[in-house]
């Protein structure tokens, strides 16, 4: 066979292939939904193996598309860490990090053999002093930081080293925390009620993000009641309980969608222009076109990228939390 002929040929094995797996997945990618669960409602088991899994990752080394990381929770942490501009303040903002936490359970159960349940953080609980939650606790999480750097001290993660820095080069550091009581209480249920009463996406997101600057309301309490590299906007998922805040974001995004289907499955908008000032700069057509929207308002047909750690997803992908990608349901 030639050359040009043997590729012809696999190309319709591969075309056929594809066709087979679309028509096939319609019914039977997704027919396990998977349980999303308060950190409380794990196990002991549960929790410690979530741990060590995340441990795996960070003892792991890095395989993912930018050479400077050194292992797997470098690799994870860089779509946030590039992308800071483009995926905050953005009608893309929660089906990105819808996205991320779908990479990161990915990973530790691909990579890591976790096999327990995925667990967020029901803040409500811990409204009255973030101290005293569970979370903290020195097998699980660690506690607030100390010493002028606000570095952790206890727990599995006290000697993790984190790498990027906000530029996107590379700088040793430790996982600082400064827990702070009253932000959390930024994610109170009568601002929850508040975003739920929005009846549309485009003013909606705006409510979870909290402000032009995400400076208020439930995504901005998370971040700055754990504080330290969980306060920073782009290097937060340093920080392992960034996955269960973002847990507890996207649940309440995804409650707010049920109340309301079918239609807010393809309820999309927003800007889609990155932060102004960012280090990826441009605020033209050249630049949103490349995200797939062809237009400066976030649409379905925007893609999410994920550094090539998984492939590329659009937000239509995402937005039905039982459709092929994410197949999981918060309790
Ligand atoms: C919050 O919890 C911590 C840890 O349990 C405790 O030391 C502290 O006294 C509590 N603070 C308040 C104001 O209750
Ligand atoms: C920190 O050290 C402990 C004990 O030496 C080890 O089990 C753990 O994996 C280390 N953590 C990280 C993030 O390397
Ligand atoms: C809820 O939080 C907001 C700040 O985001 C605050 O203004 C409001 O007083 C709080 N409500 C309750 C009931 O705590
Ligand atoms: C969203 O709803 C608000 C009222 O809550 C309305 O003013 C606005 O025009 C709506 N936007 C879209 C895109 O439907
Ligand atoms: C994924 O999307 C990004 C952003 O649009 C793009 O740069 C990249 O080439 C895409 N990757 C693949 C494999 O298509
Ligand atoms: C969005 O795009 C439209 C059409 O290209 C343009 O008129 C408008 O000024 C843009 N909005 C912003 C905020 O750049
Ligand atoms: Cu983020």
């Amino acid at each position: 066979m030639t050359p040009i002929l043997q590729s012809v040929v696999i190309c319709l094995t591969a075309t056929s292939t594809v066709f087979a797996a679309a028509a096939e997945r319609k019914s039977s990618v997704c027919n396990d939904i998977k349980r999303r669960v308060p950190w409380q409602k794990l196990t002991r088991e549960e929790k410690l193996s979530y741990i060590q899994a995340d441990l795996c990752l960070m003892n792991s080394p890095a395989k993912g598309n930018n050479p400077s990381a050194v292992t797997r929770w470098d690799d994870l942490q860089w779509p946030h860490v590039v992308q800071t501009a483009t995926v905050h303040g953005v009608g893309a903002f929660l089906p990105f990090h819808r996205y991320l936490l779908t990479a990161h359970e990915r990973l530790i159960k691909d990579e890591c053999g976790y096999t327990g349940r995925m667990p967020y953080w029901d803040e409500l609980r811990d409204l009255a002093n973030v101290s005293a939650s569970d979370l903290w606790k020195d097998d699980y999480f660690g506690g607030d930081g100390t010493g002028p750097d606000g570095c952790i001290e206890t727990g599995p993660f006290r000697n993790l080293t984190l790498r990027w820095v906000r530029d996107g080069s590379v700088e040793d550091h430790c996982l600082s925390r400064q827990f702070s009581t009253p932000d959390l209480q930024m994610t109170n249920q009568s601002n929850i009620d508040q975003c739920n009463a929005i009846q549309n996406y485009t003013d909606a997101w705006l409510c979870w993000f909290g402000g032009p600057h995400g400076s208020v309301g439930p995504h901005a309490a998370g971040h700055a009641a754990v504080g330290g590299v969980m306060g920073d906007a782009t290097l937060s998922p340093g920080d392992p309980v960034f996955y269960l805040h973002h847990g507890w974001l996207d649940k309440l995004w995804w409650e707010w969608q049920k109340r309301d289907l079918p239609k807010r499955y393809t309820d999309m908008g927003g800007p889609n222009l990155p932060i102004a000032g960012s280090v990826l700069g441009g605020q033209g057509p050249e630049f949103t076109a490349y995200f797939g929207d062809n237009g400066n308002v976030t649409t379905l047909n925007h893609r999410l990228y994920m550094a090539e750690l998984y492939p590329n997803v659009t937000i239509r992908d995402v937005m039905d939390l039982h459709g092929d990608v994410v197949c999981s349901e918060y309790e």
